[in-house]
């Protein structure tokens, strides 16, 4: 039985969680814990090199939805084998940028493939490996799009594929995202994103202390 602790972040982009994870795995470390902090797709060689065809490669217009469902579990798939698994046996915090919840928000309720198929496919990716908590920031869209605006205008412009969906296949994803955290509600954790860096920290954290003391007691 695993030891260690996982703990995964989700939400539509924008939300912030790139930033929170960072200042989650910052304090977790400077308290001493061993932590690990991965995103998905990628987070492996192998897996990096899915994401490029993902997101930026010249090639993937044409990708389907399918395509895009089996590449994002096979990315999956190898960190969960190389990475996830061996940490939480050696009883460390694996801290995820995006994992499973995000291909039911998108692939299922974005891209409408049927959702006991995607659920199939995953399944299959992590077998046993879920995580332990989940933090889903959740932001309104207008927050949402006016943060990536204004991070894209200090950003060089970097072509990425599923960011080029229409305002339709957000919602559906949004929605998404809301009926999974009303499923779960023991594991996702719903934070609000739309307040200060800080503050949004604390709360966070206030989801996060209560499960420490589990690690290595699994
Ligand atoms: N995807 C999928 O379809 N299926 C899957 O199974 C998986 C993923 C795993 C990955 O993109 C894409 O893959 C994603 C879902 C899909 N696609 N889309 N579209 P990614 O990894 O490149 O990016 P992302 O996960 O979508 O996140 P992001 O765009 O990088 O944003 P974020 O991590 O949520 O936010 P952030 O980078 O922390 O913050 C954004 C900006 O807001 C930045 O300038 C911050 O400084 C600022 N910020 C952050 N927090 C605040 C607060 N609280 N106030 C004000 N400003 C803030």
């Amino acid at each position: 039985m695993s030891k260690g602790l996982f703990i995964s972040f989700e939400g539509t982009e924008g939300c912030g969680k790139s930033t929170q994870v960072e200042l989650l795995v910052q304090r977790l470390r400077a308290l001493g814990y061993c932590v690990r902090k991965h995103r998905e797709p990628g987070g492996t060689p192998i897996g990096e090199e899915i994401r490029h065809t993902l997101k930026h490669s010249q090639h993937n217009h044409a990708m389907t939805a399918e395509t895009e469902l089996l590449l994002m579990n096979a990315s999956r798939a190898q960190l969960v084998r190389e990475i996830i698994r061996p940490a939480l046996a050696a009883g460390e915090i694996i801290v995820c940028d995006r994992f499973y919840d995000s291909t039911t928000a998108y692939q299922g309720y974005g891209r409408q493939l049927d959702l006991e198929k995607v659920k199939a496919v995953i399944e299959f990716a992590v077998g046993e490996t879920k995580p332990d908590l989940t933090l889903f920031v959740h932001v309104p869209p207008e927050v949402s799009a006016e943060r990536l605006r204004s991070r894209q205008e200090n950003l060089p412009f970097v072509r990425d594929r599923i960011e080029e969906a229409d305002r339709k296949f957000f919602e559906r994803v949004a929605r998404g995202f809301g009926v999974i955290a009303a499923a779960e509600p023991q594991r996702v954790k719903f934070i609000n994103g739309a307040q200060p860096i800080e503050t949004v920290c604390a709360a966070i954290w206030e989801h996060v202390q209560p499960v420490l003391p589990k690690l290595g007691r699994w």
